[in-house]
């Protein structure tokens, strides 16, 4: 509220994940924000996690894309807009619509998606706009479409208060979806079971009722034999398939094909007959299930097949429509959902429609245009081929990052430098794929765009602006719009504003609608003002203020006979087999306080220091013949490419799997990126590519020498060929851990790079025989360079040589500075576990020592855990640690 002299509060929702929490921000001078979680909004009553809490750190303009650009030079939009505009018409005129393509993300607003899809399969007129959503939820969107008629996700979060069962498939929401984790955990205070399917033991099956650490990709046969089970049982619900579902007997007649005995099942999905019997009887008991699904069941080459088989066994138990009962595709995006909506992805029109000739010609109606695309276009890893062979010779690509989230990026990388014309909207100035773009077009970012998005649980929110527009930056939306109008389609795109877009939006999913669910009736009619007040609001939303938290519970589905439709699915092996060669499986995702490419929260300090390097998860069963030891650099090898990153040691992985975090980039560790590797194994429906199997090989790395420089310098140093480097972000000067395997020579080249640019002499230690150098330069008062490195040792802890930047030198720092220690004891808080009160994994020990034996105690006596509460399951393990091997206090 504004008064008196204060900043307004404005009300908008985080741009990362897709529980879309509400934000409470407030802007000050010199774009300070403070947030705090909005208690209003249903998705998260006040909460936030760590990266929604460290908002006000990301908002900085150091770094942003400010300007249009072509090639290097800073242009206005004019210039930028018409050649944009000029270059897609004429490759359009000389090879046909077919030539060009926009790449597009879950991380625009609807209005975006909406413009973009417009613009292409409208007045281009082809059906090549695919989004990273094909990476992300394309596998439950085909599994949605087959089973209910369309894309939709029945349930809501009101159904994880209600359900006495939730199973989490492919899914770690204690980090990728935190603060719906946290509601989850307050359900099962009261005593609601968790069933975790995970080949790891990931922070989400810490302290389930039972974690089936199942075989890589057997997701199929388990959820198979979970039916069949049911089946024997007499658990299906016959009434509710009599009424209101198809293919139970088809489903049924494949299911003995196989031997579907538990002992068989377990024996194939490599969990315990026990624990698969536990689920099994927990299944049966329990009515109010809610399953949620996400990337370990979509990024998979039978990605569409394991949600179909998830959601037969709701089908055939009629659990779904009903509170606390209903299969739960959980998005990834903040706005995954908002370009399914509007036709985002290449195989569907917009609304809901797809390319059926009477979808194509109610399209093409209400736009007015007769060009609009009468096919699907190129899902995205074809896409990238088709860029890769000449056959796309223009590509638009859109608040995503490609170069690095693609599999095989190397291949993408390639596609990318070959193509005639890149265009790259982006709010950040350097992203490892406008290192490819021949036109860059500056975004606005978050705090600045406005507009809607929708949630996992079809909850249309708005993002409100904070903040005004910096330099030339301008909303996607509307620079889309101007180049559509530079191309000759000025009327299909003259908006006054975004509000007058998602009138126009809401008026398509109401056009000669006759039955599509997915209907914004209700919100027609907003004008501005009521588009800037629009509290949040499930669809459909048939009329205005109402809202639809449930979908089927009348149980009528979107098929032509308004009855679901189970699909009989067979397990199939995955994507590529491990060899001799390549006997390992590696697995990526995320991690708790990192967003996918690190543009963002890699800005973020203190987001940083949970996991601050790149690493590789790996049995210590499999680590030790190989030689390969905890915080090793070791090499992750694949038939694709090879990584470089530091080993963590841990029966959490099972023994033959591997685990790469998917986030680290050029920018932060080019020897870190995962997706050099990942083989492009599609599902053959949804397109989806496997990103949680590739035969893998490991092997020790064995550097030479190791060392850390910090700087405060803001160019990346360009450190010789060869050379590991991992990018630390700190508040007071840049970190990079370095390593070799050359001899004195390349250290010499590393020392003299060091001082490049340096000022003054440096204080420096050197001890040749213990192959040890330490030097550091001072200017003035002030710490400017340290550079340490070792042939043998091990080194310091940073972190006392980091805080000495933000602070004058006092004569005693100075003195102690090359000694490797402070004059003090030693502070080192190791890895940061709670990074919203910023407490370090030491001071938690410390409190485990002294007697703190539950996550709330260690919250009493140290603070973490308090906030936000997605290191609780941290907290959890490391008592439960501490209690097999009592750590002493340092
Ligand atoms: N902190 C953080 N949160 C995020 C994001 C982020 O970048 N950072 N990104 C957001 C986005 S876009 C998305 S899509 C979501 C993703 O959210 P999640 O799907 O929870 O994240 P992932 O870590 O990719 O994968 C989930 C789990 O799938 C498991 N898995 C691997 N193979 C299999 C298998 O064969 N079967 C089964 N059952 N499981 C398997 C992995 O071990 C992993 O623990 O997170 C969102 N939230
Ligand atoms: N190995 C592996 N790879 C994966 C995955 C995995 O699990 N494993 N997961 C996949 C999944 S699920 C996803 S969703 C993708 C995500 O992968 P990407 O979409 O490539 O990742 P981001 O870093 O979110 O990229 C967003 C880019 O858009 C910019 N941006 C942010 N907001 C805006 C805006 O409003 N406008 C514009 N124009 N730009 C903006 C950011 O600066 C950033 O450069 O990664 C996929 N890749
Ligand atoms: S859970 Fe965290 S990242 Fe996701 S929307 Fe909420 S605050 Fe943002
Ligand atoms: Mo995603």
């Amino acid at each position: 509220m504004a008064d008196g002299g204060g900043a307004a509060t404005v009300r908008t929702t985080c741009p990362y994940c897709g529980v879309g929490c509400g934000v409470s921000a407030v802007a000050g001078e010199g774009r300070v924000l403070a947030v705090a979680g909005d208690r209003a909004h249903p998705a998260n009553l006040g909460r936030l996690c760590s990266k929604g809490a460290a908002l006000g750190a990301t908002v900085g303009l150091e770094g942003r894309l400010l300007s249009p650009m072509i090639g290097d030079r800073e242009v206005g939009w004019k210039q930028a807009t018409a050649l944009v505009a000029r270059r897609f018409a004429e490759t359009i005129a000389r090879h046909g619509p077919d030539s060009v393509a926009f790449y597009v993300s879950g991380q625009l607003l609807t209005e975006d998606y909406y413009v973009a899809n417009k613009l292409m399969k409208g007045f281009i007129g082809s059906g090549n706009i695919d989004t990273n959503s094909r990476l992300c939820m394309a596998s439950a969107v085909a599994a949605h479409k087959q089973a209910f008629g369309a894309d939709l996700v029945p349930g809501c979060y009101d159904d994880l208060d209600h359900a006495d069962l939730v199973v989490f498939s492919g899914h770690n929401a204690a980090w990728t979806h935190p603060v719906l984790f946290r509601r989850i955990e307050a359900a099962r205070a009261r005593g609601q079971k968790r069933v975790v399917i995970d080949p790891r033991r990931t922070d989400t099956a810490e302290g389930a009722d039972i974690h089936l650490a199942l075989a890589p990709q057997s997701d199929v046969r388990l959820w198979n034999g979970l039916l069949a089970d049911l089946i024997r049982r007499g658990a299906v619900d016959r009434d509710y398939i009599a009424a209101h579902v198809n293919g139970f007997d088809a489903v049924e007649a494949a299911l003995a094909e196989a031997d579907q005995s538990p002992a068989a099942v377990a024996a194939d999905c490599g969990v315990a007959l026990a624990d698969l019997t536990a689920f099994f009887d927990l299944f049966a008991a329990n009515p109010r299930t809610v399953s949620l699904f996400s990337m370990g069941a979509n990024q998979s080459a039978q990605g569409v097949a394991k949600g179909l088989a998830i959601l037969n066994a709701h089908l055939a138990t009629g659990r779904i429509g009903k509170p606390g009962a209903c299969p739960f595709s959980i998005t990834g995006q903040p706005n995954a959902m908002g370009g399914r909506e509007t036709g985002g992805m290449a195989n569907t029109l917009a609304g809901h429609m797809d390319f059926a000739p009477e979808d194509v010609a109610r399209v093409a109606r209400f736009w007015g245009t007769p060009k609009t695309a009468a096919r699907p276009g190129l899902k995205a890893i074809d896409m990238f081929e088709a860029i890769h062979d000449g056959r796309i010779k223009a590509v638009w690509i859109m608040a995503t990052n490609p170069a690095v989230s693609l599999p095989d990026a190397g291949r993408v990388r390639g596609a990318l430098g070959k193509c005639p014309f890149v265009v790259v909207s982006d709010c950040v100035a350097e992203t490892d794929t406008l290192k490819y773009a021949h036109v860059k077009l500056p975004a606005l970012a978050w705090g600045e765009k406005s507009g809607t998005v929708t949630n996992s649980e079809r909850r249309i929110s708005r993002q409100r602006p904070l903040f005004p527009a910096p330099g030339q930056a301008r909303a996607d939306w509307r620079i889309i719009a101007d180049v559509a109008t530079a191309m000759g389609f000025a009327d299909g795109f003259s908006w006054a504003d975004e509000s007058a877009v998602f009138r126009e939006w809401t008026r398509l999913t109401a056009y000669e609608n006759e039955g599509r669910l997915l209907n914004l009736t209700g919100l027609m009619g907003l004008g501005r003002a009521a588009y800037d007040a629009l509290e949040p609001v499930q669809w459909p939303a048939p009329a205005p203020g109402v809202g639809t938290p449930r979908l089927f519970d009348d149980g009528r589905f979107q098929t032509p006979d308004g009855r679901a439709r189970m699909v009989p699915v067979r397990p199939a092996p995955p994507g590529s087999a491990t060899d001799a060669v390549y006997p390992m499986s590696l697995n990526t995702g995320r991690i708790r306080d990192q967003w996918h490419t690190m543009t963002r929260t890699g800005l973020a300090p203190d987001l940083c220091r949970h996991a601050p390097e790149p690493f590789v998860e790996i049995h210590p069963e499999d680590a030790e013949p190989l030689g390969v030891t905890e915080g090793a650099l070791t090499r992750v090898i694949t038939a694709r490419g090879e990584a470089v990153v530091a080993a963590r040691l841990t029966d959490r992985q099972r023994p033959g799997s591997l685990f790469m975090p998917m986030h680290w980039t050029d920018a932060f560790a080019p020897s870190g990126r995962s997706n050099g590797l990942i083989a492009p194994n599609l599902d053959p429906v949804s397109g989806q590519p496997e990103f949680k199997h590739t035969p893998a090989r490991v092997r020790a790395w064995r550097e030479t020498w190791k060392g850390f420089l910090l700087t405060t310098e803001t160019k990346t140093p360009a450190l010789p060929e060869g050379v590991i480097w991992r990018r630390i972000p700190q508040a007071g000067c840049r970190q990079f851990e370095i390593a070799g395997r050359g001899d004195e020579i390349e250290r010499e080249a590393v020392r003299r790079l060091a001082a490049t640019g340096a000022q003054g002499q440096p204080l420096a230690y050197e001890d040749v025989r213990a192959g040890a150098l330490r030097l550091a330069w001072v200017s003035g008062e002030r710490l400017t360079r340290v550079l340490f490195m070792t042939t043998a040792g091990t080194l310091p802890p940073r972190d006392w040589l980091i805080d000495l930047f933000g602070q004058a030198l006092s004569p005693q720092a100075r003195g102690t500075l090359l000694f490797g220690r402070p004059a003090g004891p030693v502070v080192d808080a190791g890895p940061m576990v709670c990074a919203c009160l910023k407490v370090g994994a030491r001071a938690i020990d410390a409190a485990i020592a002294a007697g703190a034996g539950t996550a709330d105690a260690i919250g009493a006596a140290t603070g973490a855990g308090t906030n936000c509460g997605s290191c609780r399951p941290e907290l959890a393990r490391m008592i439960a640690a501490a209690a097999k091997e009592p750590v002493h206090a340092v």
